[in-house]
């Protein structure tokens, strides 16, 4: 996918390749599935899921998820494109212990601000501990958008909420 990029960058390729690649990735994933993840679900934790507002790049959210449900968590997978409100409305519903969002353009930071902001406004920011994926984020962004832990690394994000689990007991 770093290559597709590059070549998407250099204008050799297109957006129906970056379609193709995606689809190709995604079946990829799906097939490897089994062998990749061989973590014992052990942790029993909640996840609301989704790709934010104005971002509909969902491989690595899937990634994630498939990774996340392996450990042993439920993930309420709101799929791309989700409005703050949607969060929220689900957050309210499920009352889940993280809140986990994926961007993949640097724009779409912005919408992770919009939804942390409308949890606070919801008066739910203090019941859920969030964390933010995806390739633009950083420490300054995190910080910027008042999550609790950042990664591009979608194992990494995992431990991160196994972690938060089990110091929570
Ligand atoms: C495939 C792809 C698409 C596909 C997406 C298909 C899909 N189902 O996702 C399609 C064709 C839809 C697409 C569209 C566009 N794309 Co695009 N796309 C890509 C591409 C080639 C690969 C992205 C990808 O899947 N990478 C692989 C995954 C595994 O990586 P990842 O998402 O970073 O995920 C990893 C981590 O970040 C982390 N992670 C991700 N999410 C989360 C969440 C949590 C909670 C955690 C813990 C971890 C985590 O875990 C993953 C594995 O470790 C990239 C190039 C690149 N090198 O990234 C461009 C890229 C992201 N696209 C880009 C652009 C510009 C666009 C378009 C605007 C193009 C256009 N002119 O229309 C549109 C935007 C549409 C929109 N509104 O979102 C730019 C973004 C530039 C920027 N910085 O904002 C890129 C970087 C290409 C480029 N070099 O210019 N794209």
């Amino acid at each position: 996918m770093i290559a597709v990029g590059e070549l998407f960058d250099s204008d050799d390729y297109y957006v129906a390749d970056l379609i193709f690649a995606g689809e190709l990735m995604s079946k990829a994933v799906e097939i490897l599935k089994p062998v990749i993840y061989t973590g014992k679900a052990e942790i029993k934790g909640t996840i609301v899921l989704g790709t934010v507002k104005g971002d509909l790049h969902d491989i690595g959210k899937n990634i994630f998820k498939s990774m996340a449900e392996t450990e042993g968590f439920e993930v309420y997978d709101l799929g791309i494109d989700v409005e703050p409100e949607v969060f929220v409305a689900k957050v309210k519903q499920i009352e889940p212990q993280i809140v986990a969002m994926s961007a993949v353009l640097t724009m779409a930071l912005n919408s992770m601000k919009k939804t942390v902001d409308a949890l606070i406004d919801a008066g739910l920011r203090d019941k859920v501990k969030i964390i933010i994926g995806g390739n633009p984020v950083t420490e300054d962004s995190c910080k910027r958008i008042g999550a609790d832990a950042f990664t591009t690394v979608a194992g990494e994000g995992v431990a991160i909420c196994k972690q938060w689990i089990n110091d929570a007991g």
